[in-house]
């Protein structure tokens, strides 16, 4: 019948096999081949019940996504499921695998579903700006409920076969799927079949609890349009017959894929994966790693040792003392103990977890090390006395990297014997929490170590980012273009409040001032002190971080920085004092503050970035536009419904953001020059999507 679907027969059960790789997404063909199934089978008397089944990984893991970009091609989903439940014999789904989306769909329109215990299942639309429209949204409250339809549709969390099978989305678990399916099927062989009420769902929810729950949805959703259209298609289920909830749910979806939130969201999933392979990558392959070493046991090595023994390595801490080693490894074992707490973690997997860390006051334990990462104090002595021992004590193969965040690692390498082993980790803090990793790049680095950089990074479930080398790499060095700018608009009138406000309406999860307070202002002090020496003469300079901390005010932990804090909040309030010390500096300049827009400070602090990027672009440290999207969303908050700062000026279009860009250069030469790449594109209006390959 189709490449992708087939029918095969077990006495009166008819088994449809849907063989569609890497994850039986259900795109034309395989639409295709089902719709042709429905009337073949209902034709065949010989047959009494169906199952649909799906071959390799999974079954149906959703639409195909690379579709919605294109015109919707016939036939399409929501009538696909409308046939199926419509078949005059029995269809079950034989679930396994991760059943989302438009899979979890086309098995609502099956008469009955038995799922392996393992299985995943949920409706993800949401976190693709869309919402489920082939159903989901009116079919799952009529067999659920009202709550958990609304956890599942605006949350898109998928939950686990144990709790699909208590809120009535699975009839049966079955360990042994093909033949439970296949006894069950000749069970209700021949039966009448089941079909869904038509009419409104039935809940004990008024309209003020429907109202309720509304605003808590778009609290959560902080900007992004498609929970809340999701949340209010599954309470027309509540109100609208069948066939008018589906007609609205079709008209919404509709809608929202058109959205640039969903288009920023359905970059961000290609995205994501496609960092993965990078072309600096190909043909490598990576090196076998059991043992990982870390040189340093504090917040940022503890952390790295806690995601390391966590996708199961075998790691050991080097520290200075016997006392430094017992902190780090009470800090890994606070790690552990708080996922204990989260559910995420068994404490027998806790257990058996720490018992694979080791920790030393010595390098000992590097001697039969695979990978050793250094995460030492952020100054390039430190790190040199740290590689001249490693170079004595690590075998002369074992890969060394260091987790340097700003600092060239060619800098206090150059000493180690077999330099194409060498390279950076730079992870994010918390490290065992955050999901980003920049894999930096030295001249010198062999692919094959590299590829094991982004190996480790994926057992770890952490996305890998390829960087050159460049001060910052690429997150950091885009961020300081950021705060630097941020710095100039509050020295120019412009209040913190009003900055993080507007970053925060944008959908940053805090503005630039919260978030230095937050991360200490002692260490933008010690960057500018490192950076003077090679610092443009004729860059602007403001000096208003310098005299905060110059008054012994750090940031959160003094309790004053752009803001002050209550004794153990960590509630940013206005602070009368730094406020004043701005004005005094701004009346010593003899600036009048001039007033800005919330849309202003937006696309300046939206401009700079870009530029910046355009710039790492240039000079090749990162490969392509959607390796710095990833970068920002993943290390520092990045709105994932804007898709990153390209994929924004993609939707800002970039002959915009090249005029915000000229603006800025032509107001203040000395600090700012349009990157020729965003000229160049920005004139002709060209997007950063055509450079990502
Ligand atoms: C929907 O259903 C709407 C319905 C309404 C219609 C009216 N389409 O993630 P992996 C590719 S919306 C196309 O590395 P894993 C992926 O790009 C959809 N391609 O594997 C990658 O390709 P590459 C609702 C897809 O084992 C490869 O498959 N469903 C799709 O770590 C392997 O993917 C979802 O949102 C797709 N739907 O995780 C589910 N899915 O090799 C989205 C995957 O060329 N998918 N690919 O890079 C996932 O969450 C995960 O892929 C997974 C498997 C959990 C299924």
């Amino acid at each position: 019948m189709s490449d992708v679907v087939t029918i095969t027969r077990e006495g009166n059960v008819a088994i449809v096999t849907v063989d569609n790789p890497p994850v039986n997404a259900v795109g034309q063909a395989v639409r295709q081949g089902l719709w042709d199934a429905v009337p073949e089978l209902d034709g065949d008397d010989g047959v009494e019940a169906v199952i649909l089944a799906c071959a390799g990984r999974t079954f149906i893991a959703g639409a195909d996504i690379r579709e919605f970009d294109g015109g919707a091609m016939e036939p399409w989903l929501p009538d696909l499921v409308e046939r199926i439940h419509a078949a005059k014999k029995p269809w079950i789904a034989a679930l396994f695998g991760t059943v989302l989306g438009g899979g979890l769909e086309t098995a609502l329109g099956c008469h009955y579903r038995i799922a392996h215990p393992a299985t995943k299942i949920g409706l993800p639309e949401v976190s693709l700006g869309i919402l489920p429209g082939a159903g989901g949204t009116q079919r799952t409250p009529r067999i659920t409920g009202a709550a958990a339809a609304v956890k599942l549709v605006t949350t898109g969390a998928p939950i686990g076969a144990q709790e699909a099978e208590k809120i009535g989305l699975v009839d049966r678990l079955a360990e042994d799927l093909a033949a439970e399916a296949l006894a069950f099927a000749r069970d209700v062989a021949g039966r009448d079949v089941p079909r869904l009420d038509p009419a409104p769902a039935q809940t004990d929810l008024t309209p003020a609890d429907w109202d309720e729950l509304r605003t808590e949805v778009e609290k959560k959703a902080r900007g992004q349009i498609s929970p809340v259209r999701a949340f209010d298609a599954v309470r027309a289920a509540f109100e609208l017959p069948l066939d008018e909830g589906m007609k609205l749910e079709r008209a919404t979806f509709l809608e929202l894929k058109e959205t640039d939130q969903s288009k920023a969201l359905r970059h961000a999933f290609f995205a994501e994966r496609a960092v993965a392979k990078p072309a600096a990558l190909k043909g490598a392959t990576p090196r076998d790693l059991d043992k990982i070493a870390v040189i340093g046991g504090g917040l940022m090595g503890s952390g790295i040792a806690t995601a390391a023994l966590n996708a199961g390595y075998d790691v050991a801490i080097v520290e200075q003392s016997a006392d430094a080693a017992t902190a780090a490894q009470d800090r890994v074992a606070g790690n552990l103990a708080s996922a204990v707490k989260r559910g995420k973690l068994s404490e027998a997997v806790r257990d058996a977890t720490l018992a694979r860390l080791t920790t030393a006051a010595d390098f000992g334990p590097v001697s039969d090390a695979d990978l050793v990462i250094e995460a030492v104090f952020e100054e390039t002595e430190v790190k040199r006395s740290v590689f001249d021992r490693l170079a004595a004590a690590a075998p002369r193969d074992a890969i060394l990297a260091t987790n340097t965040s700003y600092i060239d690692p060619t800098k206090f390498t150059a000493q180690v014997p077999n330099p194409e082993r060498i390279m950076g980790l730079h992870f994010f803090s918390p490290a065992h929490i955050m999901r980003l990793v920049e894999v930096v790049k030295t001249p010198a680095t062999h692919p094959d170590v590299l590829a094991t950089g982004f190996a480790m990074a994926k057992k770890m479930r952490k996305v890998a980012v390829l960087s050159g080398i460049c001060d910052g790499f690429i997150g950091n060095r885009i961020l300081g273009a950021y705060g630097r700018m941020a710095g100039y608009l509050l020295e120019d009138g412009a209040s913190a409040q009003q900055i993080d406000g507007a970053m925060k309406a944008f959908g940053m999860p805090m503005g630039p001032f919260e978030m230095f307070d937050m991360a200490g202002l002692q260490i933008g002090y010690a960057n500018r002190k490192r950076e003077a020496a090679t610092r443009p003469a004729d860059q602007r300079y403001s000096r208003i971080p310098d005299l905060i901390v110059e008054q012994g005010w750090t940031g959160q932990k003094t309790r004053q920085g752009y803001y002050r804090y209550e004794e153990g909040s960590r509630a940013a309030l206005p602070s009368p004092e730094t406020d004043a010390l701005i004005a005094t500096e701004r009346a010593h300049l003899g600036m009048t503050p001039r007033s800005f827009t919330d849309e202003e400070i937006v696309a300046t602090l939206h401009a700079v970035q870009v530029n910046e990027a355009c710039k790492i672009l240039a000079e090749k440290i990162a490969e392509r536009p959607l390796d710095i999207d990833v970068v920002k969303m993943m290390g520092y908050g990045y709105p994932r419904w804007r898709g990153g700062p390209m994929q924004e000026a993609d939707a800002r279009g970039t002959d915009r953001v090249l005029a915000t860009m000229q603006g800025i250069a032509a107001a203040d030469p000395g600090s700012w020059q349009v990157s020729p790449l965003l000229s160049d594109l920005g004139s002709a209006a060209r997007p950063f999507a055509g450079l990502n390959g």
